[in-house]
C-alpha cells in the first residue's frame, strides 16, 4: 500500500481542500449571490460580537479593486495559542474548517449565531485575505492565500484600539463574478442593523465607476451609507411604512423570551391591501415563514376577536374576525433567536421549531393585550378596519366567483391573444410577455414556434398595489397571463400547473418599459411569489444600439457601453448607427438574433429580492407620501422621468 494514502491525506481533503472542490456546497452557488455571501459571513461574525454586547460599531468597505474589508471595534478574535490546535486561535478560525459549519449541505446557513464559523470558508474561496487584531494594546496581522497561511501571525506595532480588521478579495477561479453589487450590500446590511438594534453598521463604496456593478452605476447608488436604529425592528416597521399611509400612528413592539427562545415583533396597519410580513430566525430571513409565522398569526387573531369581545365591538352571535381580515395593510417584522433552529423546506428559508409557534403565540398576545387596553383608538381602528375589509371580502368573493365563471378562469380555455408554443412540455416551454402588439408581431415571427409562445400586453397593467383582487380580475391582461401560465393565484396557485417553465419579460429598453416590468414584478410577487422564488421569472435583455462598422456589426445595451465600444473601435468610419426606441423598430431577424435566439440571447433571472424592491418602488412612487418619493426620484435617476 502506497505510503502516501494515509490518514493525513484524507484530513487534507477534508480541510478547505474540500470548499475549494466544492464552493457551492459552502456559499449556496459560485454566481453573485455566492460571492454576496461571502461579505455576509464575515460581518456575521462581528454581529455576534455585537450581539454579546463587546461591539458597538462595524465598518464595511467595498475598496477600489473589489476587495471587501469589515472591521468592528470588538473584543478581537484571540490571538493566544489554541490550546487543541497549537497555533494561534485567529488562525485557527481562519485555516480550519468546523465541523457542521454554518452554512449546511443545501447551502443555507443553518445555525446562526456561533463564533468564527463560516471564516474559513471566506478565506478558502479567497485569493487573499488579510486579518489585523487590536487586542491589549498590540496590533497583530496575518496573510492568507487561498486558505493558507503565508505569513505568520505577526506583531506589527501597537495600538490604543481594540477589534478586529478583515479585508479580502474573492478568487476568480472560483467565482462567476468577483464585482460587488453596493444596492445587494445596502439592502442586506440594512436589515442587519434593524435586527441588531442599537448597533451602527457604515457602508462605504470607494471604487471608480468602471469598476462598479453596472446597475450601480445606472441606478446612482450612493457611495456612503450609515445604518443604526435604536428602535430596532419598531424603526423597520417605520421604515417599510414610510411610503403609505399609516391609519393609525403608533407602532406596536414587544419583545420577551419564553422557553430560551427570544421574540421580537412590531406591527402597523396601512391603508393598504396586501399584508407585508417579513420573519426573521437568527438574522436569516425565513422567506417561506414556518412556525414562528404561525406563532403571530394565530396570536393576533386571537387577541384581537379577544379584544372586541371584551368591548363589544362584536356581537354575540357573531363568529369573530378572520386572520386574512385582521391582516390586510398590516407590515409586520418578526424577529426571534433560537439556540437550535430547524430550517425546513428545499431552500431552507421555513422555521420548523414548533415551539417557536408557541414563543411568539405567548409574546404577542401579552403585550398586545395590553397594548390595546392601554391605547383604546389604536384598538378600536384595528378592529374597525378588519370589520370593513371582512364586507368587502364578502362583495370581493363574490365578484371572483362571478369572474371564474365568465371568465373560465379555472377551465384551460386559452386567451385569444396568446400565440402558443407547439410543444406540450412545460419544462422546454417559455412564454414571452411582450410590450404593445407591435413589438408582440415580431416576436411572434422572431420566435421558435415549437418552445417559445408569445403574450402581447396593451400598454401598462393595473397596479395591483392599490386595487382589491375583484377589482385586479376584471382586468383583461392580467386575466390573459393567469389563463396563459395554467397555475390560478394566491392561495390557489399551483406550480405543477404551470406551463412555461420560464417566464420572460420583454419590454422596451427605456423607462416606460422600467415601469411596466416593475408593474409585472410586483404582480407576480404579491399573486404568485413562487414563480420568482422557484426561479421562473427572467427578463430580456433587448440592446439599445446597433452600430456598424467596417462590415462588422455591433449591438449594444446601454450609454456606459456604447461609450466603451468608442473606446475599442475609435468613433470614425462607424455607419448610421442605429438606436432602438423600442422593441417594435427592431426587424424581426436582429429580435431573434439579439433577445431570443438561445443561443444568443442574454437572460437575467429575477431574484426575490429584486421583486420585493419592485414593490418598494412602488409603494414610493405611487404611495400618498411625497417626502419619500422627492427623496427617491432624487437618488433614482433611473426611474426619475417615469411618467405615473
Ligand atoms: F471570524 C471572522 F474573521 F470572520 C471575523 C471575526 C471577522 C470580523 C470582522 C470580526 C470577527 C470578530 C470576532 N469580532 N470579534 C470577535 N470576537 C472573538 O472572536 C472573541 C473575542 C474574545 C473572546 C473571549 O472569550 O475573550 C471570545 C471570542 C469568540
Amino acid at each position: 500500500m502506497s505510503s502516501e494514502y494515509n490518514e493525513s491525506s484524507i484530513q487534507v481533503l477534508e480541510g478547505l481542500e474540500a470548499v475549494r472542490k466544492r464552493p457551492g456546497m459552502y456559499t449556496g452557488s459560485t454566481s453573485s449571490k455566492g460571492l454576496h455571501h461571502l461579505v455576509y459571513e464575515i460581518v456575521d461574525n462581528a454581529v455576534d460580537e455585537a450581539l454579546g454586547g463587546f461591539c458597538s460599531e462595524i465598518d464595511v468597505e467595498i475598496h477600489h479593486d473589489n476587495t471587501i474589508s469589515v472591521k468592528d471595534n470588538g473584543r478581537g478574535i484571540p490571538v493566544g495559542i489554541h490550546h487543541q490546535k497549537g497555533i494561534p486561535t485567529v488562525e485557527v478560525v481562519f485555516t480550519i474548517l468546523h465541523a457542521g459549519g454554518k452554512f449546511g449541505g443545501s447551502g443555507y446557513k443553518v445555525s446562526g449565531g456561533l463564533h468564527g464559523v463560516g471564516a474559513s470558508v471566506v478565506n478558502a474561496l479567497s485569493e487573499w485575505l488579510e486579518v489585523k487584531v487590536a487586542v491589549d494594546g498590540k496590533l497583530y496581522s496575518q496573510r492568507y492565500e487561498r486558505g493558507d497561511a503565508v505569513t505568520p501571525l505577526t506583531e506589527i506595532g501597537e495600538t490604543e484600539e481594540h477589534g478586529t480588521y478583515v479585508h479580502f478579495k474573492p478568487d476568480k477561479e472560483i467565482f462567476e463574478t468577483t464585482v460587488f453589487s453596493c444596492r445587494t450590500l445596502v439592502h442586506h446590511l440594512r436589515e442587519t442593523a434593524f435586527l441588531t438594534k442599537g448597533l451602527k453598521i457604515n457602508l462605504i463604496d470607494s471604487r471608480d465607476d468602471d469598476e462598479r456593478d453596472p446597475d450601480d452605476v445606472k441606478q446612482e447608488t450612493k457611495r456612503e451609507y450609515v445604518f443604526h436604529y435604536e428602535g430596532g425592528i419598531k424603526e423597520f416597521v417605520q421604515y417599510v411604512n414610510r411610503t403609505r399611509t399609516p391609519v393609525y400612528p403608533e407602532i406596536f413592539y414587544a419583545e420577551g423570551s419564553r422557553d430560551g427562545i427570544y421574540v421580537e415583533v412590531a406591527f402597523q396597519h396601512s391603508d393598504e391591501y396586501n399584508e407585508t410580513i417579513f420573519s426573521f430566525a437568527n438574522n436569516i430571513n425565513t422567506t417561506d415563514g414556518g412556525t414562528h409565522l404561525a406563532g403571530f398569526k394565530s396570536g393576533l387573531t386571537k387577541t384581537v376577536n379577544e379584544y372586541g369581545r371584551k368591548f363589544n365591538l362584536l356581537k354575540e352571535n357573531d363568529k369573530g374576525l378572520t386572520g386574512d381580515d385582521i391582516r390586510e395593510g398590516i407590515t409586520a417584522i418578526i424577529n426571534i433567536k433560537i439556540s437550535e433552529p430547524q430550517f425546513e423546506g428545499q431552500t431552507k428559508t421555513k422555521l420548523g421549531n414548533s415551539e417557536a409557534k408557541t414563543a411568539v403565540e405567548y409574546v404577542l398576545s401579552e403585550k398586545l393585550e395590553y397594548f390595546l387596553e392601554e391605547n383604546p383608538t389604536v384598538g378600536k381602528m384595528i378592529f374597525e378596519k378588519a370589520l370593513l375589509t371582512s364586507r368587502a371580502r364578502d362583495a370581493a368573493r363574490k365578484a371572483k366567483e362571478l369572474v371564474r365563471r365568465k371568465t373560465g378562469l379555472e377551465n384551460t380555455k386559452l386567451p385569444g391573444k396568446l400565440t402558443d408554443c407547439t410543444s406540450k412540455d412545460p419544462t422546454e416551454c417559455e412564454i414571452y410577455i411582450v410590450e404593445g402588439n407591435s413589438a408582440g408581431g415580431s416576436a411572434i415571427k422572431a420566435r421558435d414556434p415549437k418552445t417559445q409562445a408569445v403574450l402581447p400586453l396593451r400598454g401598462k397593467i393595473l397596479n395591483v398595489e392599490k386595487a382589491r383582487l375583484d377589482r385586479i380580475l376584471n382586468s383583461e391582461e392580467i386575466k390573459n397571463m393567469i389563463t396563459a401560465f395554467g397555475t390560478g393565484i394566491s392561495d390557489d396557485f399551483d406550480i405543477s400547473k404551470l406551463r412555461y417553465h420560464k417566464i420572460v419579460i420583454m419590454t422596451d429598453a427605456d423607462v416606460d418599459g422600467a415601469h411596466i416590468r416593475t408593474l409585472l414584478l410586483t404582480f407576480f410577487y404579491r399573486y404568485m411569489p413562487d414563480l420568482i422564488k422557484e426561479s421562473k421569472v427572467y427578463i430580456a435583455q433587448p440592446p439599445l444600439y446597433r452600430v456598424e462598422k467596417n462590415k462588422q456589426h455591433y449591438y449594444v445595451y446601454d450609454d456606459a457601453e456604447l461609450e466603451k465600444l468608442y473606446a475599442e473601435i475609435g468613433r470614425t468610419g462607424i455607419k448610421d448607427i442605429q438606436r432602438y426606441k423600442g422593441l417594435g423598430e427592431m426587424d424581426f431577424d436582429q429580435l431573434r438574433d439579439t433577445t431570443m435566439a438561445v443561443e444568443n440571447r442574454i437572460l437575467k433571472c429575477v431574484r426575490l429580492e429584486d421583486a420585493i424592491q419592485a414593490d418598494e418602488i412602488f409603494s414610493m412612487l405611487m404611495g400618498d407620501n411625497v417626502e419619500p418619493r422627492r427623496e427617491f426620484i432624487a437618488e433614482n435617476a433611473q426611474y426619475a422621468e417615469m411618467d405615473f
